[in-house]
Parts: C-alpha cells; sequence; structure tokens
C-alpha cells in the first residue's frame, strides 16, 4: 500500500501555509465576516498538553469550514502573557519576566504550529509587547477622563460633567459616584484645583481611592477576590489578609444594569449567565433613615423588606460603620473596641459563612420611624460595610441572621407575617400575610412592600433603592509584570500622563521584589518615577485583568500604531462569531471584556456594546493516570502486577503514579521502568503468567504532578496532527469533560490511512480516475455533505467524525477511486484533517490550497433512494434478491422476480399460485 508519511505532509503544509500566508485575513471585505477566537493563554513554563488545544482545534474547524462556505473568516492567537508565574521566577533567579516570557511563547508556537491551525499571522499580540499595553494605559487614560451620566446610560467626558458644575453644582446630576455631599456652582468656584480633583475623583471611571483589600504579605501584592482560593492566594497558596490601601479601582458598579440587561440577548449557556448576573446581585428594596436617641446624627439601612418595619426591634452596624464611635455610651466602650478590632481581622467571607453570630451592644438607641419605640443599636460583623449602607433595621421573625442573633442575645422578636408553624425560625413568605403592623395588616406581603415605600416617601424619611453585591474593581498591583499606570501625582494631585507619553514602558530594575521599605518593586527604577515636573509616576502595575479585557478588538488591526484598531476595521469584524474557553472566567475576564467594550462603545470607538455573541465553554480533558502497585518489605520494594493482586489484598499496596507514556495497554514498560530514579535500592517485580506488568488506570486532572499529561507534539510525531485533530474531536461533545485515553487513537489514523488509499495505490500512483459515478456513490457522498455541514454549525464536531469514517469504509467496499466523489470528500474532511486534505488536493491536480475551493453542495435528491432491493420468498424462505426502480408498480415488481434466474430456478418450471408485492418492502411467491 502507498504509504501514508503523515510526518512529510503535516511539514510540507504547514511551510506552505506560512510561505504563502494563506491564513491572512482581508481586513476589510464585501464579503461577510466569521470570527472566531479562544481564549488566549498564559505562556507558563509548562507548554501546552493535549488538553489544552481541544478549543483550539474546534474554533480551527468552524474557521477552515466557514472559510470554504464563502466567509472572509479570523482566527487569531495570540498571550496572555503579564502575570505572576515569569515575575515569582524573576524574583528567585533574576532572570528579566520577558526572557522567560519570550521562551515560553516561542514554545507554544512551536506546539500550536505542529498542529496546523489556521491562525492569520498579522493578527497576532501579547499582552506585554509595548505596542499593545501603550493601548491598555490609552484606554485607563480615558477611564478616567470620563465619568458616567445614569440619566443617559452612558460614559461622558469629564469636561462635560465640569461644565455642569459650573453652572449648577452638582444637585441634578444623576452619576455613578462616590461623591456624597451636595454642592452649588458658587461652592464649586470657589474650590482651588485640590479640591476639584478630589471631587472629580469621585466621579472617574478610573479612580484613586483608599480601598479594603485582599493583602498578601509573602507575594507583596493586592489580589483580586478571584484570584483567592479558599482564603489563600490562588498563585502559591499564601495567606491573604484585609488592609486599607490607596488603590486605582474601576467603577464597572456604573454599568451594572447594562451587564444584566444585556445578557439576555447573549448565545451563552445558562450557567455563565447565572454565575454573571448573581455576581452583579441586583437588590430592589428601600433606604430608610432613622433618628438616633440623643445624638445629632441618622443612620440610614438597606432593606429588601420594608413591610417588614413593625417586625424591627434592633438595629446592627457594621463594626466598620462611620457612626459606632459616636453612638457607643462610655460603659460599652472598650467591649465595643475590642470587637471592632477583632472583627477587622477576619476576612469578609469568613464573616459571612459564619454561622454563629456575634456582636457587641453600643449602648446607642435608635427611633423606630412609625412607633417611636427605642431600638438598641448592635454592632456585629454579619453586617458587611461594603454591602447596601452597612447597616439594617433587624428583624428578627423575618431574617434567619437576625433569628439567630435575636436568641443569641436575648433580643425581641415580634411576628409580621401570618403563619409558619415552625416557632424556632424566621416566616416572611411574600405571599403571606402582613399581621401586628397597623396600616398595614391584612395586606399581601408583597404589596405592603410598596404601600410602605409610599407612607416613608410621604414621611421624607425614606425611597426605593436598587443596590448591587457586585463592587467596583481594584486595579492596581504591586507588582512588577504588568503594565505601568501612567499618572503621576504633584501635590496631592493625580494627573494623566499626556498620550504622546504612551507607552509608559517598564523600567528596568535590579531585583523584582518589593524595595525594603515595603514599596513596590517599581520604585526600584532609577530615573524613572521622578518627573522633570517634580511629578512622581503611580509604582503600581495593572492586573493581569487589563491586558485581556480588550484584546480582541485589536487582533483586527494588530499593527495598528495610531490607534487601538482602525474603527472601519474592529466594526467589520466585531462582534465576535464564536467565544471559546473555560468556565473558570465566568465572573472574571468575561465580565471586564463585556465592561470596556461597553465603555469604548460610548466613546464612540466601536459600534458593538456586546464583544462576545456566542460563547461556549469546552470541557476539561482529563488525564488516565497509571499505578503501579508497590509494596516495601525488608527494605526491598515490591511491585507486582495489578491483575495478580485481589480487592481484598489492594489495601496493603501502595499505589505509585508512573510516567503514561511508559505504559500500553495497561502495561508497562519495565526495562523503561527499570531507568527511573525512583528504583534506587532494591526492588523487585512480580508479572503475571504471560511475563506482563499490568497497571491501574485512574481518570483525574491532567497534571505534571499526576505524570499523565500526553504532550501534543509526541502525538504528532507518533500519529500525526490530522489525527489528533479528529481525536480530540472523536473523544466527545466539546462542552464536556472527558478523559484522555492515547489507545484510542488507532482507530482514526486506520481511517486515514484507509482514506488515503482511496487515492494513492502501492506504487504510490493516484489511482483517481474520471468515470461516472454511480447512484449509490452519489448517495454515500452527499449523506456525508449533509450530516457534516449540520454538525459544524451546531458545534457537535464529535459526530462528524463517524460520518467521514461511514464514507470511507462504503466507498472504500465499492472500490470506488472517482474523482466526482473523492473530490468533493477531501474538501467537507478538510477543515478537520487539513494536512491530509492538501497534499491529496494536490496530488489530484490542483496548484492552489483547498481553502480556496468551496464546501460542496448537497443535493437532497441523492439521498432518494433510486431502486429498491426486494428480498424474494418462496413459500415463506428468502431465496433470491432483486432490484426493482423506486417507482415501479407492484406489475413491474413481479414481473422483474419471476425474470430472475434464482427465482425460476426455485420455481423448476411451474407458475406460481400466488405473488404477493408489498410495495418498498418484500415480494412473497407461494407456488
Ligand atoms: C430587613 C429584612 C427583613 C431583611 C426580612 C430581610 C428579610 P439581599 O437580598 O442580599 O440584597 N442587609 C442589608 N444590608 C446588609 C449588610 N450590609 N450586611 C448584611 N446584611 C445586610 O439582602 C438584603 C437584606 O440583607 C436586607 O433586607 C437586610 O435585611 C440585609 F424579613 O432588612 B433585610
Amino acid at each position: 500500500m502507498g504509504s501514508y508519511d503523515f510526518q512529510k505532509i503535516e511539514k510540507k503544509w504547514q511551510s506552505y501555509w506560512k510561505e504563502n500566508r494563506t491564513f491572512v485575513a482581508e481586513k476589510l471585505s464585501d464579503k461577510p465576516k466569521y470570527y472566531a477566537l479562544d481564549m488566549f493563554p498564559y505562556p507558563s513554563g509548562k507548554g501546552l498538553h493535549v488538553g489544552h488545544p481541544l478549543g483550539y482545534i474546534a474554533t480551527d474547524i468552524i474557521t477552515r469550514f466557514k472559510r470554504l462556505k464563502g466567509f472572509n473568516v479570523l482566527h487569531p492567537m495570540g498571550f496572555d502573557s503579564f502575570g505572576l508565574p515569569a515575575e515569582q521566577y524573576a524574583i528567585r533567579t533574576g532572570i528579566h519576566p520577558a526572557e522567560t516570557t519570550a521562551k515560553n511563547i516561542s514554545r507554544y508556537l512551536e506546539q500550536m504550529e505542529a498542529l496546523g491551525f489556521h491562525y492569520d499571522p498579522d493578527a497576532v499580540l501579547s499582552t506585554s509587547d509595548e505596542d499593545y499595553y501603550k493601548w491598555t494605559q490609552w484606554i485607563f487614560l480615558k477611564l478616567f477622563k470620563h465619568w458616567y451620566n445614569k440619566a443617559e446610560e452612558k460614559a461622558q467626558p469629564i469636561e462635560d460633567l465640569i461644565a455642569i458644575f459650573e453652572k449648577e453644582g452638582n444637585a441634578n446630576i444623576v452619576a455613578a459616584t462616590s461623591q456624597k455631599e451636595i454642592f452649588s456652582a458658587d461652592d464649586w468656584m470657589g474650590l482651588d484645583e485640590k479640591g476639584h480633583a478630589d471631587i472629580l475623583m469621585n466621579y472617574r471611571l478610573a479612580y484613586n481611592a483608599y480601598a479594603n483589600v485582599n493583602w498578601c504579605p509573602a507575594l507583596g501584592t493586592v489580589l483580586a477576590n478571584e484570584e483567592i482560593k479558599d482564603g489563600k492566594s490562588e498563585r502559591g497558596g499564601h495567606p491573604v489578609e484585609r488592609k486599607q490601601m490607596r488603590q486605582w479601582m474601576l467603577r464597572i458598579t456604573a454599568y451594572a444594569d447594562r451587564l444584566l440587561y444585556n445578557l439576555d440577548n447573549l448565545d451563552w449557556s445558562d450557567s455563565m449567565k447565572n454565575m454573571q448576573s448573581h455576581w452583579i446581585g441586583r437588590s430592589e428594596g428601600a433606604n430608610i433613615t432613622y433618628d438616633v436617641d440623643g445624638v445629632e446624627d441618622t443612620i440610614t439601612v438597606f432593606t429588601t423588606r420594608p413591610d417588614t418595619l413593625y417586625g424591627n426591634t434592633f438595629m446592627v452596624l457594621a463594626p466598620e460603620h462611620d457612626l459606632v464611635a459616636k453612638i457607643t455610651t462610655p460603659e460599652q466602650q472598650k467591649e465595643v473596641e475590642e470587637y471592632v478590632t477583632w472583627a477587622g481581622s477576619r476576612s469578609e467571607k469568613d464573616r459571612i459563612a459564619d454561622t454563629t453570630k456575634t456582636g457587641v451592644f453600643t449602648g446607642g438607641h435608635a427611633i423606630h420611624p412609625l412607633t417611636g419605640k427605642k431600638l438598641p443599636i448592635w454592632i456585629a460583623d454579619y453586617v458587611v460595610i461594603t454591602y447596601g449602607t452597612g447597616a439594617i433595621m433587624a428583624v428578627p421573625s423575618g431574617d434567619q441572621r437576625d433569628w439567630d442573633f435575636a436568641k443569641k442575645y436575648d433580643l425581641e422578636i415580634v411576628k409580621v407575617v401570618e403563619g409558619g408553624d415552625d416557632a424556632d425560625a424566621p416566616y416572611q413568605p411574600k405571599d403571606g400575610i402582613i399581621i401586628n403592623s397597623e396600616f398595614l395588616n391584612g395586606m399581601v406581603a408583597k404589596d405592603a412592600i410598596g404601600a410602605m415605600i409610599d407612607k416613608l416617601g410621604e414621611m421624607g424619611i425614606g425611597d426605593k433603592e436598587v443596590t448591587y453585591r457586585q463592587r467596583d474593581v481594584i486595579w492596581s498591583r504591586q507588582r512588577y509584570w504588568g503594565e505601568p499606570t501612567p499618572i503621576y501625582f504633584k501635590d496631592g494631585i493625580a494627573y494623566p500622563m499626556d498620550e504622546s507619553e504612551l507607552p509608559l514602558t517598564l523600567p528596568e530594575i535590579d531585583q523584582y521584589k518589593p524595595s525594603e521599605s515595603g514599596e513596590p518593586p517599581l520604585s526600584r527604577a532609577k530615573n524613572w518615577k521622578e518627573r522633570p515636573d517634580g511629578g512622581l509616576v503611580d509604582l503600581n502595575t495593572m492586573p493581569g485583568l487589563a491586558g485581556s479585557s480588550w484584546y480582541f478588538m485589536r487582533y483586527p488591526d494588530a499593527k495598528n500604531d495610531e490607534a487601538f484598531a482602525d474603527r472601519k476595521i474592529v466594526d467589520y469584524w466585531m462582534p465576535v462569531d464564536l467565544y471559546v474557553g473555560g468556565t473558570e472566567h465566568a465572573v472574571g475576564h468575561l465580565m471586564y471584556s463585556r465592561f470596556w467594550t461597553m465603555f469604548l462603545h460610548d466613546m464612540g470607538e466601536v459600534s458593538v456594546e456586546e464583544p462576545f455573541t456566542k460563547l461556549v465553554n469546552q470541557g476539561k480533558i482529563q488525564g488516565t493516570s497509571q499505578l503501579v502497585l508497590r509494596k516495601v518489605e525488608d527494605g526491598v520494594q515490591k511491585f507486582v502486577s495489578a491483575d495478580m493482586v485481589s480487592d481484598a489484598e489492594r489495601a496493603d499496596y501502595a499505589e505509585i503514579h508512573v510516567e503514561v507514556s511508559m505504559v500500553q495497554a495497561q502495561t508497562l514498560d519495565l526495562e523503561e521502568f527499570k531507568k527511573d530514579p525512583m528504583l534506587e535500592g532494591k526492588y523487585e517485580f512480580i508479572t503475571n503468567a504471560e511475563g506482563e506488568f499490568k497497571t491501574v488506570p485512574r481518570a483525574e486532572k491532567m497534571s505534571k504532578s499526576y505524570y499523565n499529561t500526553v504532550d501534543p507534539v509526541d502525538i504528532c510525531r507518533d500519529y500525526g496532527a490530522d489525527t489528533l485533530r479528529l481525536y480530540e474531536m472523536f473523544l466527545g461533545p466539546l462542552e464536556m469533560a472527558k478523559p484522555w485515553n492515547t489507545d484510542g487513537i488507532t482507530g482514526v489514523h486506520t481511517f486515514l490511512k484507509r482514506a488515503f488509499n482511496l487515492f494513492i495505490n502501492e506504487q504510490e500512483e493516484v489511482i483517481v480516475t474520471d468515470e461516472k459515478a454511480t447512484d449509490e456513490e452519489l448517495k454515500y457522498l452527499h449523506q456525508c455533505i449533509k450530516k457534516v455541514e449540520e454538525d459544524i454549525e451546531r458545534l457537535a464536531f464529535n459526530t462528524c467524525v463517524p460520518a467521514f469514517m461511514v464514507f470511507a469504509k462504503e466507498i472504500g467496499r465499492l472500490k470506488c477511486h472517482k474523482r466526482e466523489i473523492l473530490e468533493p470528500f477531501l474538501r467537507v474532511l478538510s477543515p478537520f484533517a487539513p494536512h491530509f486534505c492538501e497534499e491529496l488536493w494536490e496530488k489530484i491536480g490542483y496548484k492552489e490550497s483547498i481553502l480556496f475551493s468551496t464546501y460542496p453542495t448537497f443535493e437532497e435528491k441523492y439521498l432518494v433512494e433510486s431502486t429498491i432491493n426486494y428480498p424474494v420468498q418462496i413459500n415463506g424462505k428468502v431465496r433470491a434478491k432483486i432490484d426493482a426502480a423506486a417507482d415501479a408498480d407492484k406489475a413491474a415488481v413481479e414481473e422483474i422476480a419471476l425474470g430472475n434466474e434464482t427465482v425460476q430456478q426455485w420455481l423448476e418450471g411451474k407458475s406460481p399460485k400466488k405473488v404477493i408485492v408489498v410495495p418498498g418492502r418484500i415480494v412473497n411467491i407461494v407456488v
């Protein structure tokens, strides 16, 4: 047989594509566009394992398919290359993170090239490239120079805001702001530059403020909530504490409603949408203001259940609340102070999760706005300062936390909703009937909410209020390997750098860790932080989230140095038609990307508001670990073949992971294993009767630490990239988690070899003929065209693979080598096995890449069976088969049956007693 030399073929086409720039997209075109995107990787030192390219293969297939369908396609790849691992490596070794990163990137590129991806060579970027992060900094400056007009739901230039302040102050402005005080035009005009700057900072979309941050002393930096797992830093697992620090923040909360309501129009999974809406956490309710007994100040609470106000028996403030010091009576002072200190040392997460409620009485009282009753004011750490107003009206009969607290500290409980059998739990269904509540009595609770808000409104002490769980995002990191913040400070005022000064490049420093005095690493740079005008450059860098929040808008025009991208070009390509990546980015990257796209939309930089129309989360490919059973006896390591150990004995053995490449068909290559350094000292092997040593397989995460990672480059060497691509798709639906097993790969590999021999014979000659195809051959072809097209469109790549196999089997059976059948088949298969198809495409006479052809048109008529194969029964037994035209009538079928040679032999010259034709099914003859 002609050999399918995949190694030679794949190398040849990879260089052909590169030299001919086959994958370059037209930046602008009259053609419809298709933009397929993968979440770009952080180039880690470990390289890719076979689990990583799953999504990349899927987007590559759809890209090639859409191209054959006449689309102008864009399939880019880049690197999320700022990040902590390279920096930590730099701290340990002194090697510049840029160097490590470049090395890792080239390894990734090599691996990706070996897989034959249709990546546009012009659409590449790394977030740590200066000509890229220049624009990340530019967007940050734009955020700094804009505020959010809530009345128009739009970001606007800060100059517009200043014009309003000069004319009428801030009383009529509906903005997303941290500004609490109202001021007049005169007040504004009376302020100096610093006064103006301080107020404007409360409106800017990128602003500098004190915030409670997650501080990780071991890493010397602040972390986002998403970067913390179980109270420890995700990277490195170091402890994290709460600390007040001046930080750059992004006012993402301004966009909360748009981020929430736009979700309805996105083709994303429900679980992704739910995670986002939960994170935004929109709550409707009311703010209610209470007088405090004997003190000038008032307390405002946020409640979702103003209908339960008559059940409010005490008040609780967060320990950090401003009023705590003012209302605490001298007798309570010591206890309160101790509690505040203790609570401050606990993480927000612990405080919320803790089921045992703790708290202290302040000695102060608030006045119930309707009954005039004196309500004791407590502080407790189940009330968090960052949510609502940081103060609550406690209704123990309605809220579990208040209930637990009241029980523990023996506080009054007043029932306000009728019913509820459990005397030991709160009861507050919204369809319950209100009791003990004066004018609300007899109302259904959900109606009472509105009635109470109206009443409070009339009294001037309450209003409808919407609260969000979402917080503004902290945008400063005390790290080296990130985008420097293009801001400088002079006399306590933050000034944006001029756009012409961008990029503000990372300076060289001697060491990559914080300075001895605890300042961020950038403080070590010489002649960098101090400007000629005396200003001091900000020493923080931006988080990893910055570069990934807009990279998809850079790809289409990645080399532009006049703008982040040409407006016409981004508008042509955006939105991304298909975005594929993991679920772990649900509320981080995906949220910030939506936010930045909305902001750039508001600025008139892009037309779309949502970047990713369709999002698909690929399932993880799990590894299949291989374990050997070992016990140590008298200092000798005794390894026993797994099939020699009974279930009962298993407990006596330790399970040791071995490198999966040493195992084939559950059998360990002992010679290889003996080279393992782990085998120091004395050891022996007990094999089974066949002399084999069996391992135990186990599906678990693919990870170096389990010795179960499989390098795609190894698979390409042994089987070829086209086999790997087909096999990864064949493993199962894209979204599902599935285990990897290299043993299973031979099936698809055999298919390719068989398909190859439809074109090429043993003498390596092309055997494709120009003979006319039969109906049957055309039927198999068109079945395949139809199935693959439909399945790719619904991203069911896995079911395409069996369709190819059926085709090759049937066409092989028919010994068909006809161009009319095989040429279109190559076009159908080419998105999956591109090297293979290019090679054969060339062999059958084409000069240009198969990508310049089209996807074959499916024709229904070939699927309509033109002849029917009838079994012919004689006296109840099938004796012959005949072919009749599908539209032949009964008489015609009978004639063919009786004329059949075999039938005539069985009839032995007699004429049948009866002939029954069941159209389309069978012929029965009785003799
Ligand atoms: C009285 C009440 C009665 C409440 C009742 C609930 C049930 P969501 O839905 O999550 O928005 N709350 C308000 N601010 C808080 C804070 N900073 N820390 C802890 N709890 C706070 O929850 C809103 C409810 O959580 C509010 O409504 C308030 O308790 C509490 F039968 O007020 B409620």
